[in-house]
Order: C-alpha cells, then sequence, then structure tokens
C-alpha cells in the first residue's frame, strides 16, 4: 500500500467531519503476558493504520479541522540508543513521514502531546467557552475486555477539561473501510492464493490418525514459507467438532472415515484472507458426503449470485435458508421449513479487509466490497460439519470470486488426497 492511500483515507475522513474536529487514535501497546519483556507480536489497532500505514506501538495520529484549515499530526516515542540496542530500530520521524505520508515537520516526539492536545481542545471551541468534542476510535465489543489507552486518554481530557463531549470515530471509518480500493482487493486475493496453496500442500500428507493440530501445522508452516501471518487463530475439526463455529481447540485425533473441516485465512499487509473448506478424511467421499457436500456447494452460488449492487445484504443468506428448505428434505435431514435452523444457524456473509470481521455500515451491496460468502450444513447426529467459504468481490457486474472453485470439487480433493 503506497504512502497516497494512507493521506487519501484522512482527507476522506476529514471530508466527513464537520469544522471543529478533533480526531485521536491510538496504535496501541505490546501486550504483557505475566512476568516478560515486549517482545510478543504487536497487533496495531486497524482504525489507525487506514490512516497512518504505521504498525508501531504507541503513536498518535491527531486529526483536526477548523475554519483556519485542517492540521495532521503524528507524535511517535523518541528513538532510544539503549531501547535500539535491545529491541532493535526504532521508528524515526522520516519512516513515519514516509509511510503515512505526512511532511516530516508534522511528526512530533511524544513529550509535546499534551501540550499540543491542549491548543488543540481550545483552538477549536466555536467561541469561549463554548463545549467541544473530541473523537476517539472506541472499538469495545464487550464489558469484559480491560480498558483500552485509547479508552484511558479520553478520561483523562475529560477530567481535566469536563465539558469535554467524548465521540466516538468508529462509524465514520467503518464507512470509509467498507469500500475497498484494488490494491487492498488485491491484498486479500494474495492472501487467499496463498492459503489455498498451503491448503494443498496440507492435504498433500495428512494421514488419518494424526492430531488436528498436526494437519493444521502442516498448513501454517506453508504460510510461515510463504512470509505471512494468519489472520486469526486456525479452526480445524474433524467429526463431530465441526458442528461447534468456532472450535479451535484442535486437539483431537482426525478419526478415518469422518469429514475435517479447515477455516483459516492468511494476512498479507493486514489484509486477511477468510477461507474454509471441507474434506473427508479418507481421502475419497462417501455417497452422503458427497451428497451433503454438493447441497452446500450448490447453497454458497446461490448467496453468491445476490451479492449484486443495490441487492439488500440480508438477501444472500435468505437466497440459503431458502434453498435449503428443499434441499434438506431431499437429504432426508427435515420436514418442516422452520426445521432450517437446526442444521444452519450462522450468517452467510461477513465484510472481509483489515480485520477477519471488517467493519461495514452498508445494507446493500455496492462495488468494492469484499465479502465472504460462507453456507454450512452442521449435522450433528451424523458428526459431519462441513462449510465452504469464498471471499467475493462485488463489482457493476457478476460478482468475482476471488478464491474460486480451487479445493471445492470432489474430483479436485480426491485427486490431491490420492497421494
Ligand atoms: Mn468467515
Amino acid at each position: 500500500m503506497t504512502a497516497e492511500f494512507y493521506a487519501g483515507n484522512r482527507k476522506r475522513l476529514l471530508n466527513m467531519l464537520d469544522e471543529g474536529s478533533v480526531v485521536c487514535l491510538y496504535s496501541g501497546l505490546v501486550p504483557v503476558k505475566s512476568h516478560d519483556q515486549d517482545m510478543h507480536p504487536f497487533s496495531v489497532n486497524r482504525n489507525f493504520y487506514y490512516l497512518t500505514g504505521i504498525d508501531t506501538q504507541n503513536v498518535w495520529l491527531i486529526l483536526s479541522k477548523r475554519a483556519s484549515g485542517v492540521s495532521e499530526t503524528l507524535f511517535i516515542d523518541q528513538p532510544d540508543e539503549m531501547l535500539i540496542k535491545w529491541n532493535g530500530p526504532m521508528l524515526t520521524a522520516a519512516e513515519a513521514a514516509q509511510k503515512s505520508g505526512l511532511p516530516e515537520s508534522a511528526v512530533r516526539y511524544m513529550q509535546d502531546m499534551d501540550r499540543y492536545m491542549a491548543g488543540q481542545i481550545n483552538g477549536a471551541r466555536p467561541t469561549m467557552g463554548e463545549s467541544v468534542g473530541v473523537y476517539f476510535s472506541l472499538d469495545r465489543l464487550s464489558m469484559k475486555a480491560a480498558q483500552t489507552p485509547a479508552e484511558q486518554y479520553a478520561l483523562t481530557l475529560r477530567e481535566k477539561y469536563p465539558d469535554l463531549q467524548i465521540k466516538n470515530i468508529a462509524r465514520h471509518i467503518a464507512s470509509l473501510r467498507s469500500i475497498k480500493t484494488p490494491e487492498e482487493v488485491e491484498c486479500i486475493r494474495r492472501a487467499g492464493d496463498v492459503t489455498i496453496e498451503a491448503l494443498r500442500q496440507m492435504l498433500r500428507t495428512a494421514r488419518p490418525g494424526e492430531y488436528e493440530y498436526q494437519w493444521a501445522a502442516d498448513y501454517e508452516h506453508y504460510v510461515a514459507r510463504a512470509g505471512m501471518r494468519h489472520g486469526f487463530t486456525t479452526i480445524a475439526a474433524s467429526g463431530e467438532n465441526a458442528v461447534m463455529l468456532h472450535y479451535h481447540e484442535n486437539n483431537c485425533v482426525v478419526k478415518e472415515g469422518g469429514m475435517f473441516l479447515f477455516d483459516l485465512g492468511a494476512e498479507c499487509g493486514y489484509y486477511s484472507a477468510d477461507v474454509s473448506r471441507t474434506f473427508p478424511v479418507s481421502g475419497k467421499f462417501t455417497d452422503r458426503q458427497k451428497e451433503l457436500f454438493e447441497i452446500v456447494r450448490e447453497a454458497q452460488a446461490h448467496a453468491r449470485d445476490k451479492m449484486r449492487p443495490g441487492v439488500p445484504v440480508r438477501e444472500s443468506n435468505q437466497a440459503v435458508i431458502d434453498f435449503y428448505k428443499k434441499a434438506l428434505r431431499t437429504a432426508k435431514l427435515i420436514r418442516d421449513d422452520s426445521e432450517v435452523s437446526k442444521y444452519y444457524y450462522h450468517g452467510v456473509s461477513h465484510s472481509l479487509g483489515l480485520d477477519t470481521h471488517d467493519p461495514c455500515d452498508r445494507a446493500e451491496y455496492e462495488p468494492g466490497m469484499v465479502i465472504t460468502c460462507e453456507p454450512g450444513l452442521y449435522v450433528a447426529e451424523e458428526g459431519i460439519g462441513i462449510r465452504l467459504e469464498n471471499d467475493i468481490l462485488v463489482t457493476e457486474g457478476a460478482p468475482e470470486d476471488l478464491t474460486g472453485d480451487r479445493l471445492m470439487t470432489v474430483a479436485e480433493i480426491e485427486e490431491i488426497m490420492s497421494r
């Protein structure tokens, strides 16, 4: 991704905001486990990254928009010789400028930030004494999660300025992130290519009687060899484990005769693929496995066909349910339409991007959206869970399937697994 991409994202965000707006975005901190040093993988706040291209911990981006103009400032840690000796190079002002597309003069050191913020808050007041709002990226999903540094800073500011209104910028950025540029689509496509290739490599050597984590490890080995990381924890669920949607213990023996469901995704430049495939452990489908597999494959085609501009997003899931009402009768699973939810109990799609479940605010499909298409069929009484998940780009015309038919036909799977 080029610096122009991030500069463009900031420009489009500022265009959405009223004069007098201040936005504070924080990159985050490396997690600390218990008694250790900060050597764990850092996962940057994706809204921050979308606007800066910087994936270093403890960096703030402050945007402000006033009648007099716009200002964009980064605050980074001042490089420290001793820290560099221990941990390697630190982000310099020149690098921060080069990644984000800001001039070097817009990159400052952390110790100046409080004074700068005071100036921004006072400067943003339309008239003296009028209260002012500051936007943060408040991404809280549950009460249980620990307070984030961004939340702490928001509360600190409000302590100093009791009339401050804390606002959430998440909605505005979600609106931007809903539509991908061709460069973003390319990252997702490359991540998907590596995901599929790693699955193929894994299938060539996988054997019944091994543990689920051993199959998963072979897959992950090839992703690592390709220089990529994982968008999320690999789901490797054999037999009846596959009816649990987010099973990730991956610690059971893979039993001959059953099926094996993988839900995984390599990550390219923080853009994650999200692919699910289901295989017969023995390498050959039984008649029943083939019957259920083909039903899910057809369901996916029905859902994908709805992923066209102007079609309400909920219609793709409805297409799966409507198809299942007939198909699951033929498969002797249901007798009444109301029973479909016993075998299919999730939505067919979510947005995909910097997050595996990417924020999206569209109720209708729109060109540039990248979404998953992942119908499943979970037959607990037969110990079979099947999910087939492809990544789809909505275009002006027919949907473009970035994953395609790879590893999704009985013929290809049986051929690869014939070993
Ligand atoms: Mn998914």
